[in-house]
């Protein structure tokens, strides 16, 4: 049927009464089919073509995917289907750290509640709210102990429903985290499964008999390591069995393979739902299917006894089933869905979970980014990264989803990641708000659903280097520290790189409060906060910000409002990398059917001359300035582009822009507006 491509270019083939699909793995060359010749380029990935079995064969569904896929390729796409959580901007809200309302030092659900006109004058959609659920607290509430219940520090259910009301009173909605793959032990789910071994619960987790040596010693089941080290199962003395937990031991994972444990999830999803939630984000969901008879993992540390097991438990057989099934309940809300997939790396297992036919997920939280900077040993290794590094991340994720109606979730922060602005640019305090203003350029335009983490819309920045590491909370930081001081004692070199990757990279720098105004602890607290405010609140914080047409804040609201007013360009258009090889400076187009805009970010703290290609450098004298963090417009000396430190700018071509009426129209007053920001003050 298909010429020359040798038989293993041939995926698999899925067959019913009525259509053929073909997957084809690979294609290396032109390709002859039925229809014709298709130009492929070398080295894409995955074509899939329905063909219907009825004399006249069409295309019923296209895709390309791959590095050199491009969007105007022979497969073109259609366009891109519409909903409401793509063009919502979400904010996240850590609670502990957001708004103390009652003064114990800690972040509660009625602070939320008081700054709700605050996050609707930022121009975000949606708000996600982090673990608010009952919790002994071993994991920052990634540990419930029940799904129905807030803990108590936060406030109560009243105080959920007062949060519901609010938001949808003003238009926004509320997201949830959703944490299922395990409970804490203290859930009344787990406390009756390890009673006993015939307790009618104890099959709702994953239960296994000792392995025993030659010797007659007790060994866990399998040599499966556990995500925060050491075994991934514990012992219960009183039963004489083993109980999995991939993380901590007072999380033991549940067992969807029982179909009563699938069934209390819907049902869990059914009550904060049917309560107005309007969608989760969820935790480490690819986690929850595992390989049946929970065999032994590869051995790749030779000396360790337990062994990283990802291949048993990040992709497991009957995940997109249970995603499937998760999604069913969803549906019934026209509720939103954003995916955490750990250790998915492969683009077409991402597109298989997100793709709109899938019925899946609606997006993950893809971690290339966050990750640029990890070193041979992890997170707390150093790496340099590149421009051009970044540039190939980005333009592979936006042609990627396009092209295949999958969906990109964008951030640069979150609660498990430091300030972008510390981690991303070498500013300093006096150059602070352009790198801010160049970051929410780079990512705000980009083609995806927009997330801001709370104080990312301030530039608030990573905690001073001159606090001892006792200031530092995180589990992950204190452990590492000691774990390495212990085994480094005396080596000061080895030390020092340690503190200047922790100063850069720790998870602190996101949990400190946010600063709400200039006075004690920031606003955030009547009380003494569980953890330290920034010494910098007094000169960057919301009150001051709100009211300062040139600061980060405004410049993020005037970013939210671009994606509403250009739905077509900034939402749902085409992305194209303009430069992929320059050293300091990015560029993007992204084009819808109205029109198209350009978009120019210098990521260093000095000038930089660029030299665009020829369409750009028109597109620069012709468009209309939409977004610019300096207030004059950068210059254009010949086909050279003059670029001051961290400068940035959106420039639009649409068929309005001769059509001043039509701007009129706009909701929030007339564009181009620039943001001005003084440009002396460097
Ligand atoms: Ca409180």
């Amino acid at each position: 049927m298909v010429g020359p491509l040798s038989p293993t270019t041939w995926g698999r083939w899925v067959l019913d009464k009525d259509t053929c699909l073909v997957v084809l793995e690979r294609i290396t060359t032109l390709c002859p089919a039925p229809f014709g010749f298709y130009s492929v380029q070398p080295l894409e990935y995955l074509a899939v073509l329905s063909v219907s079995r009825h004399p006249k064969p069409k295309f019923s569904s296209t895709m390309t995917v791959g590095p050199s896929a491009s969007p105007k390729g022979v497969f073109a796409n259609g366009p891109q289907r519409r909903s409401w959580w793509k063009e919502a901007s979400v904010y996240q809200i850590y609670p502990a750290s957001f708004c103390d309302a009652n003064g114990d030092g800690f972040g509660d659900i009625p602070g939320v509640v008081s700054k709700l006109d605050y996050l609707k004058a930022l121009g975000v959609d949606v708000v996600w709210l982090c673990p608010v659920y009952e919790s002994p607290q071993v994991d920052m509430g990634y540990d419930i102990s029940d799904y129905r219940s807030i803990h108590g520090p936060y406030g109560s259910m009243d105080d959920v429903e007062t949060l519901i009301d609010g938001l949808h009173q003003r238009g926004m909605k509320l997201i949830m985290d959703l944490v299922v793959n395990h409970t804490s032990d203290q859930h009344e789910w787990f406390q009756e499964s390890k009673s006993s071994k015939d307790n009618p619960k104890r099959e709702w987790y994953v239960w296994k008999r000792p392995r025993i040596d030659d010797q007659g010693n007790r060994h866990p089941p399998n040599n499966w390591a556990s995500i925060f080290g050491g075994s991934a199962w514990s012992y219960d003395e009183h039963t004489g069995e083993y109980y999995l937990r991939l993380f901590a031991r007072e999380q033991p994972d549940l067992n969807w393979e029982n179909p009563a444990v699938v069934r209390k999830v819907h049902d869990v999803m059914d009550f904060w739902l049917s309560k107005g939630v309007d969608g989760f984000r969820m935790d480490v969901i690819n986690l929850i299917s595992k390989t049946p008879g929970f065999p032994d993992a590869p051995i790749t540390i030779p000396h360790d006894e337990f062994q990283p097991a990802h291949i048993h438990y990040a992709y497991g057989p009957r995940l997109h089933e249970f995603l499937r099934g998760l999604r069913r309940i969803l549906d019934k809300y026209d509720a939103f869905s954003v995916g955490e997939m750990p250790w998915v790396d492969d683009e077409r297992d991402v597109i298989r979970a997100v793709a709109a036919d899938r019925m899946e997920l609606n997006m993950i939280f893809q971690m290339d980014i966050v990750s640029i900077d990890y070193g041979p040993e992890g997170k707390f290794s150093p790496k340099p990264w590149t421009l051009p590094s970044l540039k190939a991340i980005v333009e592979k994720w936006q042609t990627y989803m396009y092209n295949n109606n999958g969906w990109n979730a964008l951030f640069l922060e979150n609660h498990d990641q430091s300030r972008s602005v510390s981690r991303f640019t070498p500013h300093r305090p006096t150059s602070r708000k352009y790198a801010a203003t160049m970051l929410a350029t780079f990512i705000g335009l980009q083609a995806g659903t927009l997330f801001i983490y709370q104080g990312q819309e301030l530039g608030m920045a990573n905690l001073p280097e001159s606090w001892p590491t006792e200031e530092y909370k995180d589990v992950e930081t204190q452990t590492l520290y000691q774990l390495t001081l212990d085994k480094l004692a005396g080596d000061d070199v080895a030390m020092n790189q340690l503190l200047g990757e922790i100063r850069l990279k720790a998870r602190d720098h996101s949990r400190s409060p946010v600063q709400w105004d200039s006075t004690k602890n920031g606003g955030f607290t009547a009380g003494v906060p569980w953890m330290r405010v920034n010494d910098d609140y007094s000169g960057c914080n919301a009150e001051q910000q709100a009211s300062d047409q040139t600061s980060v804040l405004s410049y993020w609201r005037q970013v939210l409002k671009i994606r509403k007013l250009y739905l077509d360009i900034a939402v749902y258009g085409s992305f194209d990398m303009v430069d992929r090889e320059h050293h300091a400076v990015i560029c993007y187009r992204r084009t819808g059917e109205t029109g198209r805009a350009t978009v120019v970010a210098n990521f260093t703290d000095h000038e930089q001359s660029w030299v665009p290609p020829q369409d750009i450098v028109s597109c620069l004298k012709d468009g209309i300035p939409l977004l610019a963090n300096y207030d004059r417009p950068a210059q254009l000396s010949g086909d050279t582009l003059l670029l001051r430190p961290f400068e940035a700018f959106v420039s639009l071509e649409t068929e309005t822009m001769a059509r001043p009426e039509l701007l009129q129209e706009h909701k929030v007053g007339l564009l181009p507006q620039v943001v001005a920001i003084d440009a002396h003050s460097l």
